[in-house]
């Protein structure tokens, strides 16, 4: 196996053994399968839509959950890889049959899949990221770095199709970016752009998400959230999905569990249509990593909806759920039934369990600050700007993770002067989230915008200011300091790029995909930055 997609990749470099989070070599391998598949049928996918033909839209979908299937911490369940490798042939071969005789199909369209597990993991030793060693490193790198983006964006396309809705701009280009990585008379230019109008394709898909989400939910709009835990049988939700969430409290409704979410899943409980159901309690634990420690022998069950989900440990195996594209070997799993999900065996294994003995002493945190309960306030917040009451605004957001370096992002809350304010999305936000930074201008200095897709709240806000002040994005009293963990962050920094914004700083630490030169090209383009320590990036950015 070779994996170097997320953050925590073995030393920086890669995982060649088996993952840091826990994916086997015969997952990754069958990742590799998929993928190669997947690019195929970019291919062939984009031929079609060059003829003029359409394609269907189980066709897009399955393209949309596949990608997902492979990001970190959604799926380690070897026999749901082998059936999507299956499925994937069978697509190839449908959208090959529509063109008849083609010209100048690359190798790797050419290729097709055995349907045994054995056969494909003999396979995957031609197909993988490094099966190509004569390859020119900043070529792969682009390349990577697309079929990533295209990971992340896919997670919000999935998202969106739950709720009914998807644009054919953002599927359309799942086929033309995935050829794109097959093709070899791309230059380092062309895949450039390609990455950039992935970005593009990204925001699309962002909006369309925060459309489908707003349309079913409300707009969320600022709640105190209690994050202590209360007496009785409950539930964690966990991921990203708030349609899952729904049905689960319309099914645990009157039955005496609480419902809590988790990570991810925390911005639910500022949305109208879910925060209406009184068995929603709150918000337990931080972000995705600690769930290991904070799940262990729990009395009660979990959920996950998405990612990041991790081996779990035996005192919590039997109780943690998954459903959707989430996979774990061990586990149960909840399907979907035409178009329902019964949640009954996680419904009676709460009960069984008891849940918490009492309660604890309440605390709470406040939530819900999207670009409708943001911009409903923008004459304020403009006002507090223009007489110097609120100096600067910082985005502070993106994933969380295991390594130390990220209490980088904890110090730098701690350390912002009081009359700035922090917009925060995504899990990164546990590191400081809990926090008292106290108010300015009537504002609670932390305004959390919701999840990682929120990053669209982000740039509304900001293309809104901007407009306000008659000034570019990049001329606000904004920064931007990101931690990225997985590849929707990837996709999400191609969004912003592709925006023209620029000197975003990162890390905890820089991606190992990209190579030395791309680098350059994005210090040079966009003046991106890695993280250096609180004080010196809050000097620099505040002139001090
Ligand atoms: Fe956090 Fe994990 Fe949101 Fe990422 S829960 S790092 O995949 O999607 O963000
Ligand atoms: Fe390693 Fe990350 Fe890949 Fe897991 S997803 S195998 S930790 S690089």
């Amino acid at each position: 196996m070779f994996c170097y997609q997320c953050e925590q990749t073995l030393g920086g470099k890669g995982c060649v053994k088996s993952g840091v989070c826990g994916k086997n070599p015969t997952v990754a391998n069958l990742q590799d399968v998929l993928i190669h598949e997947l690019k195929g049928i970019g291919f062939y996918g984009q031929k079609n839509l060059e003829k003029g033909l359409k394609i269907r839209s189980e066709i897009n979908k399955f393209m949309v959950d596949g990608m997902f299937s492979t990001l970190t911490n959604v799926n380690f369940d070897p026999t749901r890889f082998v059936e999507y490798v299956k499925k994937a042939e069978e697509i190839k071969e449908e959208l090959k049959n529509a063109l008849g005789e083609i010209k100048n199909v690359p190798e790797a369209a050419k290729y097709k899949a055995p349907d045994t597990m054995e056969g494909m993991l003999e396979d995957a030793k031609h197909v993988g990221i490094m099966a190509d060693e004569a390859l020119d490193m900043d070529i792969r790198s682009l390349r990577e770095l697309l079929i990533y983006g295209f990971k992340g964006m896919a997670a919000y396309a999935h998202h969106a199709y739950i709720l009914g809705k998807f644009d054919d701009e953002v599927n359309h280009f799942f086929y033309k970016g995935l050829s794109g990585t097959i093709d070899d008379s791309l230059s380092v230019d062309d895949l450039f752009n390609l990455n950039m109008e992935l970005g593009k394709t990204d925001l699309k898909c962002m909006e369309v998400l925060d459309a489908a989400v707003t349309s079913a939910f409300g707009n969320p709009e600022p709640t105190e959230v209690l994050i202590t835990k209360k007496k009785g049988p409950f539930i964690i939700v966990s991921g990203h999905d708030f349609k899952d969430l729904k049905e689960l409290l319309e099914q645990t409704e009157g039955k005496g569990i609480g419902i809590y979410t988790h990570c991810e899943m925390l911005p639910a409980n500022a949305y109208p249509e879910l925060k209406k159901f009184k068995h929603l309690v709150g918000n337990y634990g931080g972000a995705w990593q600690k769930q290991q420690e904070e799940f262990d022998g729990i009395p009660g069950c979990i959920l996950m909806t998405t990612n990041c989900v991790q081996k779990p440990k035996e005192s919590y195996q039997d109780r943690l759920f998954t459903t959707s594209i989430v996979g774990m070997p061990d586990c149960p799993h909840i399907d979907e039934v035409n178009g329902k999900k019964d949640f009954t065996p996680i419904i009676e294994k709460a009960l069984e369990l008891g849940g918490w003995q009492e309660d604890e002493a309440e605390k709470r945190i406040t939530i819900g600050f999207a670009h409708n309960a943001i911009l409903s306030h923008a004459n304020e917040i403009i006002d507090a700007v223009k007489g110097g009451k609120i100096k600067h605004f910082f985005l502070i957001g993106g994933c969380d993770g295991a390594r130390p370096g990220r209490n980088y992002y904890t110090e730098f809350a701690e350390k912002t002067p009081k009359d700035t304010i922090i917009l925060t999305l995504a899990c990164g936000k546990f590191r400081f989230n809990k926090l008292d930074l106290g108010t300015v201008a009537g504002f609670p200095r932390v305004l959390d915008c919701g999840q990682c897709s929120d990053s669209y709240s982000a740039v509304k806000v900001a293309g809104a200011l901007a407009e306000a002040f008659g000034c570019g994005v990049n001329d606000l009293p904004l920064s931007l300091v990101l931690s990225w963990y997985e590849q929707k962050a990837v996709g999400i920094l191609l969004a912003l790029l592709s925006l023209g914004i620029k000197d975003i700083r990162l890390g905890p630490t820089l991606p190992a995909f990209i190579t030395p030169n791309i680098l350059q090209v994005l210090v040079d383009k966009f003046g991106i930055k890695p993280i250096a320590t609180p004080e010196q990036d809050l000097a620099a950015i505040l002139g001090k």
